[in-house]
């Protein structure tokens, strides 16, 4: 099972592909990629031409699906939540307006380019270096958008890599991140997986995309994850400590002198009680308010976010988890959208 999982969803698919001659998968594995980016940079146009005329927003999130699972080395639900977390957004239990007050159905304020269709893509048994690309290039044709502003819908924290790569790449240096996670994501590689989403963090300090990397809610950790939070000079706050470390994470300032900032939010950052629907439960973390209050009162030009790692076939029955993940993206859009 473990070595399937690893695979990906779409494992027998891609052995059938391996019986195909290669130059005609080659030619349709490009024309099944024009088509993912065309569609993603056609809605992107669409929906920054609508918040364009329509006037007066600064910045708007745009919302960015990425159903892509297979890169967790346990399970592979969280290729499942993108829709699970719209269908939260919407849903008619709670109003539209965030808690400080931004209207949500405002498309000024949030608008929605769909998802990068990973599965179809993988189905054509394309490798993870190219997914990773077509990943980092839908994130910039959002760019292109003006005033839009990329909020990913993950996926595993795999995702963040080519995520954070375009929008470092795009706006012409590094960014200072903000990353909630039980985890630190910063193995060299885990189990032979250079993309996995155990170590997306290193590939994003070797590329040099952040400056500064504040990881909160850490405490599932390893001697080679402090090793490498060191080596790259990460700024790692354990929960063991966060009742000392309170106040000063309730009163960040980031991204001045650099491109901005960059908020990924594993789901699994929360206490489980709060949000048991990831693949990694992990005790004693943050409450929701906690992690409110640090996103509330941070200040910092937010240029783009990831909500990353909730697994809807871990979720209760009535959602739950859903609607905490669609509460950080609600909160997550009025931070970043400016009117
Ligand atoms: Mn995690």
């Amino acid at each position: 099972m473990s070595s399937l999982g690893r695979r990906g969803i779409h494992f027998f698919h891609k052995l059938n592909a391996a019986n195909v001659p290669t130059d005609l998968l080659e030619k349709g594995q490009n024309r099944v990629i024009d088509a993912s980016l065309t569609l993603i940079r056609e809605r992107a146009k669409l929906k920054g031409e609508l918040v364009r005329a329509l006037g007066g927003a600064v910045a708007t999130a745009s919302l960015l699906g990425v159903p892509l699972g297979h890169n967790s080395s346990f399970l592979q639900g969280p290729a499942f939540a993108p829709p699970r977390i719209r269908e939260a957004i919407w849903c008619g239990s709670t109003n539209s307006a965030t808690e400080e007050g931004k209207e949500l159905k405002d498309p000024r304020v949030l608008t929605d380019v769909g998802d990068v269709p990973v599965q179809e893509i993988r189905d054509c048994a394309v490798d993870d270096d190219r997914l990773m690309n077509v990943i980092s290039d839908s994130v910039k044709l959002v760019m292109e958008e003006a005033p839009l502003r990329p909020l990913v819908l993950g996926g595993d924290h795999s995702i963040s890599y080519p995520v954070v790569r375009a929008v470092s790449e795009k706006l012409g240096g590094p960014v200072d991140i903000l990353h909630l996670d039980a985890h630190p994501d910063i193995y060299h590689s885990f189990e032979g997986n250079k993309y996995s989403h155990a170590s997306s963090f290193a590939r994003i300090m070797e590329g040099g995309y952040a400056r500064r990397l504040l990881q909160v809610g850490i405490r599932s950790i390893t001697t080679e994850g402090r090793e490498q939070g060191k080596r790259f000079g990460v700024e790692q706050f354990e929960m063991r400590t966060f009742s000392r470390d309170r106040e000063f994470l309730e009163n960040l300032k980031l991204g001045e002198g650099v491109k901005g900032v960059y908020i990924s939010i594993d789901v699994d950052s929360l206490d489980p009680a709060f949000a048991p629907g990831v693949s990694h439960i992990e005790p004693g973390g943050l409450s929701f308010r906690d992690v409110l209050n640090i996103l509330h009162n941070l200040q910092g030009n937010v240029v783009a976010a990831d909500v990353v790692e909730f697994n809807p076939q871990r979720d209760t029955v009535d959602g739950m988890t859903a609607m905490v993940a669609a509460k950080l993206v609600r909160e997550l859009t009025a931070k970043i959208s400016k009117l």
